[in-house]
């Protein structure tokens, strides 16, 4: 790897923020471009750079892939784009040299006689079609279901969405955005009536308060917080409030650090919101003008006060109301939230009170006066607007037989064709039903969830059941994968062409820039296959997806997302060729984009427009239209207070810590694509478990130690490391499964693996109905010394 010409890329394995180009507030961040390139060539001997933006996390870090005989051999960051000024993060750096991986899938793979063989497309896809039309002859659309990703592209997405919904007629279709921005989804709607991300990045650069929500932004939006870190090397730096349980790079450069027990963000905000009230902090004119609910929302926080919370928390009163005052006494405050909320305990009731404090306060529409509901994956944004995730295409409301009719007129089809009697099928319900065998057909495309959802013991179980047959589309043979009766081998970015957006909802093109490997395929070609082999029709005897490549599918998501508060008809792909990066809406009356939304009020919560009545934020039961209508008639933003209830996953005295799982920043999810890249691989080989340094010597356990971590659920193992996690609390990342092991799969039943998910038991928000990946009561094992000497013991007996 050659260091960058401009000495912005020395070793972003050591350092992976850079150098710094300081800004002051409301100044312009400054350009810094980033790039890597192959051993031995040189910018000039490349042949061509091909457009295209980051697919390793939301940022939607606009870059350009370096092509030289046909093959990727570098990127550099595009310097003229609103996201990134040309800014590029480790794992985008290197982790495209995972595309030319000797084992990519290349070739579809059948099940015969147990085991997994080559064969052709036509083969694989004939199975398919033959098993989805002996279902639906017998057992009807709800006998197959559809679960996808966060990780293809917009027109991937929306070709899905129709011919599941439309075409099949099933609506057991979700994402894995189920696990990772569902919240996000959910807390906007409870607060907006509607789905769509208020904030901008560019808030960063105006912001004098900057709250980060269990976000650890500095690992997992690596470039927004090297825009952080340029601010505050700066003159006029934002002061910033950090909401985590551990000593994060966040949480060291923050002016105040919240580390609160597990599972306790109601109480927290709740106690923050009653000093909000308590010491007027409030905008009454906004409140009055935008919003319904205030006075709940009073009473509901009146007797939260910080000591209250304290108890709760685990949180001195005092840093509850500092971090109050920063909250409350910011000129212009951003927030940002993400997993340490959507993923932990009442999750969307968390989320919900971030938008409450800025609605109270009026924080929102202006420049750096904003809230990001964060999403993780790079194309989650997609999934939610397309109605791949559980939700109708467009943010329209399934409830709302106008919303129903407008998304049958765009398909041609009879209202009746699209199911809506019930609420889209989530996630962790699909795999329910499959493992109760009334889903019969599960098609997996560009999601791991042998390693990604919770209690994998029963995941397994689900995936290998004789009754289900499983079509799984990736680049790799993964965990997943191998429990396949159809593999599908999947071209991905670099190699296919289609949009993405970001959290900011920045819409970028990806260019194909060289040819997949062997025969396989972009997931767009394998949807169009099988919708044109299943012969799927409109009401008029058309066909039901009219048409044939990327252009063309985005053309009708322009069609379907027009009025709709996504929309992109101002967009074309000619336009995403033009300057970089623009944010929906887009349209003939806004040209460049919208930087914010509700700069005027919100626009989206009318009962007529919204994309939900709202649903109860402790129960998560729906409340109904004739509520929304009555409480909600004006179509204000919604005030909606929430209590805190304990965790059902709290500790006891066999299960006397706490386990947390999350990221680290070299490495993305599975690892398919950062376990491939030898320079990411080497900096986090391997799983590990992270303890308090008071909890490692009251048990003394030393770093390094081999423990066992064992749950109601199940256990896993990993090598200590002490230091920066708050008492009480452990913290493994979730990234390590096995593909990479020994063995090549999972541990066999009862023995301990690797993987955090045989930890995690099976819990989910009632609102969002997103898992809960981050509150899990936990017992703590020695297994073996960090120098292999020593027996094992059972911690907090000892303890
Ligand atoms: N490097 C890297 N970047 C990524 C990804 C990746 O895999 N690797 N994935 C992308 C995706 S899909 C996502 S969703 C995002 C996720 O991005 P983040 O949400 O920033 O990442 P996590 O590590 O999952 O969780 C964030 C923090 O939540 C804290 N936390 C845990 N439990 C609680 C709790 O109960 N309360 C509070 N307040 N905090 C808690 C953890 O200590 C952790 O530091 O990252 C995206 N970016
Ligand atoms: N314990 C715990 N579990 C978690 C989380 C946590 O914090 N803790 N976080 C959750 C979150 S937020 C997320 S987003 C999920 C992520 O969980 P997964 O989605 O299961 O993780 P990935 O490794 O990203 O899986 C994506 C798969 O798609 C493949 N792929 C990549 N590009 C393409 C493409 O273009 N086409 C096709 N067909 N395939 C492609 C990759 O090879 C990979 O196998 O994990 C969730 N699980
Ligand atoms: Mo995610």
């Amino acid at each position: 790897m050659r260091r960058n010409p401009r000495g912005a890329a020395g070793d972003r394995i050591a350092d992976p923020w850079g150098d710094r180009t300081p800004y002051g507030r409301g100044g312009r961040w400054p350009v810094r471009t980033d790039s890597c390139l192959a051993e031995g060539v040189t910018e000039e001997e490349v042949d061509t750079w091909v457009r295209a933006a980051s697919l390793l996390h939301s940022d939607g870090d606009a870059m350009d892939i370096a092509v030289r005989d046909g093959r990727i051999v570098g990127v550099r960051g595009r310097a003229g784009d609103r996201v990134n000024r040309g800014r590029l993060e480790p794992k985008d750096l290197y982790a495209w040299q995972a595309n030319g991986s000797a084992d990519r899938l290349t070739q579809p793979l059948v099940r015969e006689g147990g085991r997994l063989v080559e064969t052709d497309w036509p083969t694989a896809m004939g199975r398919i079609v033959a098993r989805s039309r002996e279902l639906l002859a017998s057992r009807g659309p709800e006998s197959v279901a559809f679960y996808t990703s966060g990780q293809l592209f917009l027109e991937e997405y929306y070709t899905l969405a129709v011919l599941a919904r439309a075409g099949i007629g099933t609506p057991h279709l979700d994402g894995n955005t189920r696990l990772c921005t569902a919240t996000a989804a959910e807390a906007l709607k409870e607060s907006f009536g509607s789905d769509g991300q208020p904030g901008s990045y560019e808030d960063i650069d105006h912001a004098d308060v900057i709250a980060l929500f269990g976000h650890n932004i500095a690992e997992t939006q690596v470039v927004q917080w090297m825009r952080t870190l340029d601010r505050l090397d700066g003159p006029d730096p934002p002061r910033l409030l950090c909401v985590d349980p551990r000593l994060t790079p966040v949480a060291r450069r923050a002016a105040v650090h919240l580390a609160p027990r597990l599972g306790t963000n109601v109480a927290l905000l709740d106690a923050l919101l009653h000093e909000v009230v308590r010491h007027g902090w409030t905008d009454p004119d906004f409140i009055a003008r935008h919003t319904v609910g205030f006075d709940a929302l009073r009473e509901q926080v009146e007797p939260c006060t910080p000591r209250w919370a304290a108890g709760i928390c685990d949180v001195p009163a005092a840093a509850i109301e500092e971090a109050a005052e920063l909250l409350g006494t910011a000129e212009r405050l951003l927030s940002t939230v993400l997993q340490g909320f959507y993923q932990s305990h009442q999750a969307t009731a968390a989320a919900v009170q971030v938008n409450n404090l800025h609605l109270i306060r009026g924080m929102l529409g202006r420049p750096g006066a904003g809230v990001l509901q964060m999403n993780g994956q790079p194309t989650a944004e997609n999934t939610r607007e397309c109605g791949a995730d559980g939700d109708l295409p467009g943010f329209r409301n399934w409830q709302n037989e106008d919303h129903v009719a407008d998304l049958a007129r765009v398909w041609n089809v009879e209202p009746s064709a699209i199911p809506h009697d019930a609420p889209p099928t989530h996630a962790m319900k699909i795999f329910r039903l499959a493992e109760q065998g009334s889903v019969r057909m599960l098609w997996i495309s560009a999601t791991n969830p042998a390693v990604s959802l919770p209690d994998l013991a029963r995941i397994r179980s689900v995936l290998s059941q004789d009754g289900l047959f499983t079509v799984v589309q990736d680049l790799f043979l993964t965990e997943t994968a191998q429990f396949a009766d159809v593999v599908l081998p999947a071209a991905t970015w670099g190699e296919k062409t289609g949009t993405f957006t970001n959290a900011d909802r920045t819409v970028h093109l990806s260019e194909k820039a060289v040819d997949p490997p062997g025969e396989a395929r972009p997931d767009l070609d394998v949807f169009l296959d099988y919708a044109a082999r299943m012969g799927f029709e409109d009401k008029d005897g058309g066909p039901l997806v009219r048409w044939s490549g990327p252009e063309e599918a985005f053309e009708a998501w322009k069609r379907c997302s027009a009025g709709r508060p996504c929309d992109y008809s101002g967009l074309s792909y000619a336009k995403l060729r033009g300057p970089s990066g623009i944010q929906w809406p887009c349209t003939e009356h806004a040209p460049d984009g919208t930087d914010r939304l509700y700069g005027d009020g919100v626009a989206w919560a009318h009962p007529d427009l919204c994309e939900t009545y709202g649903k109860d934020l402790v129960s998560g039961e729906p409340l109904g239209e004739d509520r929304y209508r009555s409480v909600n008639p004006e179509g204000k933003a919604l005030i909606r207070p929430a209590p805190y209830v304990q965790s059902h996953e709290w500790p006891d005295e066999d299960h006397p810590f706490q386990l947390t799982t999350g990221r680290t920043l070299y490495h993305f999810h599975t690892r398919t694509k950062t376990g491939r890249t030898p320079r990411l691989a080497d900096a986090a080989p391997d799983v590990w478990v992270q303890i308090a340094a008071a909890d490692a010597t009251r048990l003394g356990l030393g770093e390094g130690d081999l423990v066992e971590v064992t749950t109601r659920c199940g256990a896993l193992r990993g090598r200590l490391r002490i230091g920066s996690i708050r008492p009480g609390v452990l913290f493994v990342p979730f990234h390590y499964g096995y593909w990479d092991t020994p063995a090549g799969n999972a541990p066999s039943p009862g023995t301990p693996g690797r993987a955090a998910n045989e930890a995690i038991p099976t819990a989910w928000d009632p609102v969002s109905k997103q898992p809960q990946f981050k509150t899990a009561a936990a017992a703590l094992a020695l297994v073996e010394r960090a120098d292999g000497q020593g027996h094992g013991y059972d911690c907090h007996r000892s303890g």
